[in-house]
């Protein structure tokens, strides 16, 4: 498991360098640190991630920070990636994905990509090899656990949102038992500097609509996945929307049930057809994001033998 806070001894470890050469780094604000009642230095995981996402340090030393070994080792590309996790999904190799999940985020690829390049295409192909045969329906269900853990990770190992950032909330409506897209919309928003959350699968229209007007989001998403009836689907979107519309939240929709035939008849502020899109529209919203924990401005940072 990835440890949430590090010392300094075990960056320098982790990536190869002196403890001392470390704490120079914390000490001009390269990486966020705090200290302890008895004055040692104390490092965020996230704020570590995010030094190595922007200085470009090789992890020579993964399992000190609760990687797998070999993690963030050799080049982590999309398309070799998203091979070798297929594989790994099918055989149920839960380590084999988090150092390759990892891999890829720690070489500077957003969670964005992560899920709509990577993720979304493997269980895709699932899908294919379930229908062809090739695939059993346990292999699927473990799949899913594995990835939904591995988002759970993720998600730890971002920066916590600012205390003013912008709220969001979504998930699944009842009859909808898919767990991926709305734990990857949740994830997605984190990154981007939200406070987001996903409530789930499976919620009533009406306690979502309750949802909304407690907590008064600035954006609600529905990933819709399936439904029973397009009727009673039609009918828990209205509520939603108008639910919405009281408190000016936007209504954002996703997943690969929503078809043409359904979206004529229903309101929405925005429909995605991927986490990019959604990117794409909380760009327009003009939102001002508070400042979250990050590193300072790694500009003048000279990496070591440069
Ligand atoms: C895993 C899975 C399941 C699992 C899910 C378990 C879980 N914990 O989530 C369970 C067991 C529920 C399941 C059941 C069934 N499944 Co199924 N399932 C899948 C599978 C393999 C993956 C789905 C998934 O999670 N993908 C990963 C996510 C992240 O990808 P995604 O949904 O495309 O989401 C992306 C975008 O759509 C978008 N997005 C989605 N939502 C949102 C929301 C917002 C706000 C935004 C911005 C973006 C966004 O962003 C995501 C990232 O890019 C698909 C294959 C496929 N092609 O999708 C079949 C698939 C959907 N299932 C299928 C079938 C047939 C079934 C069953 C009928 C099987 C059965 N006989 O019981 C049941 C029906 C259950 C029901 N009530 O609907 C078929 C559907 C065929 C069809 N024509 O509709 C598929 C396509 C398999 C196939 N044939 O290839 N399934």
């Amino acid at each position: 498991m990835i440890k949430q806070v590090v010392t300094p001894k075990q960056v320098a470890l982790a990536i190869g360098v002196s403890e001392a050469s470390l704490k120079r780094w914390c000490d001009k604000g390269l990486l966020p640190a705090s200290r302890t009642a008895g004055g040692h230095r104390r490092l965020p995981i996230s704020g570590v991630f995010a030094f190595l996402r922007s200085s470009g340090h090789q992890i020579v030393r993964p399992d000190v920070l609760g990687l797998p070994s070999t993690t963030g080792q050799g080049e982590a590309t999309v398309d070799r990636s998203r091979t070798r996790l297929q594989e790994a999904l099918e055989k149920g190799d839960e380590e084999q994905v988090v150092r390759i999940i990892f891999g890829l985020y720690l070489a500077g690829h957003s969670v964005c990509d992560i899920c709509d390049k990577v993720l979304a295409v493997n269980f895709r192909d699932i899908g294919h090899h379930w229908e062809s045969g090739g695939v059993q329906v346990y292999q699927e269900r473990r799949s899913c656990e594995i990835v939904n853990r591995v988002l759970y990770q993720l998600r730890a190992a971002l920066a916590p949102p600012a205390a003013n950032a912008p709220k969001a909330i979504g998930a699944t409506l009842e009859h909808d038992p898919y767990t991926l897209a709305t734990h990857m919309v949740a994830v997605t928003l984190r990154e981007a500097g939200w406070s987001a959350e996903s409530y789930g699968t499976g919620n009533p229209a009406e306690t979502l609509c309750r949802a909304i007007t407690e907590v008064r989001p600035r954006l609600f998403w529905l990933s819709v996945s399936s439904f029973r009836s397009e009727e009673e689907f039609i009918r828990d979107c209205r509520q939603l929307y108008e639910t919405a519309q009281s408190t000016g939240t936007a209504l954002v929709l996703g997943g690969r049930a929503l078809n043409d035939t359904v979206r004529h008849q229903i309101q929405y502020s925005a429909y995605c057809d991927n986490l990019a899109h959604l990117l794409a529209f909380i760009r327009t919203l003009n939102i001002k994001l508070g400042v979250p924990e990050k590193p300072a401005d790694l500009q003048d940072y000279v990496p070591p033998g440069e």
